[in-house]
Order: structure tokens, then sequence, then C-alpha cells
């Protein structure tokens, strides 16, 4: 009963701790496209993929905010974006946010314009 009782917990803990690990468990057979709408998660939001400013589309704003952060120029404020900010920037979600997400995200601006 003890040890069903700490398993439970230590599930509703891994739950609440990041809505990235779930999510990268639960597509990692497939990576989102940028533009994609991830629906609603246990305690994370829905979101479009990419969209780091969190305004609904994504555009050159939010390649210049990723730039920023990639090139260590400027930190994702979470005040300005709101919490979910890593969870938009990642837009392969792979857990971290690198060259390789700016990379895509430079290909998804060129391809829409
Ligand atoms: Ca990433």
């Amino acid at each position: 009963m003890k040890i069903k009782n700490l398993v439970s917990g230590i599930l509703a803990m891994a739950m609440v701790a990041g809505c990235n690990a779930s999510l990268v468990s639960a597509n990692a057979a497939k990576a989102p496209k940028i533009g994609d709408c991830i629906p609603a998660n246990g305690n994370c939001p829905s979101y479009i993929v990419g969209d780091i400013t969190n305004d609904g589309k994504v555009n050159v704003t939010d390649l210049s905010v990723l730039t920023a952060y990639v090139k260590q120029y400027r930190p994702l404020d979470k005040a300005k974006y709101g919490p979910f900010v890593e969870l938009r920037a990642d837009n392969n979600l792979d857990g971290k946010i690198n060259l390789t997400d700016l990379v895509r995200m430079i290909a998804y601006i060129k391809n829409i314009k």
C-alpha cells in the first residue's frame, strides 16, 4: 500500500514538474511542424509551435526573439510572453532551445513569404 502511494505521488510530481517532458515523450515519434497547434495536455495549455510571442502568429518577431535567445543576447521574457514561452520556443520538442530550433524557424519564415 505504501509503495502504491509512493508511486502515485512520484507520478503526480512528474506530471506537475513540466510540460516539456510529457510533450517530448508524447510526440517523440513525430516532430511537430512550426505553426501546428498542440492541444492542451494536463497542466499544459494548447499552443502554436513556434509562436514564442503568443500572439497567435508565427512570424519574424518570433524569429527575432528566438535568435536573441539562442545567441545569448536576451533571455526569453516570461513576463512579456507568458509562462510557457520555453515550450513555444522549442519548436522540435526535443526539450532544448538551440540552433536546431533557430534553423527550423528560419526555414519556416523563409517559406511563408
Ligand atoms: Ca528544440
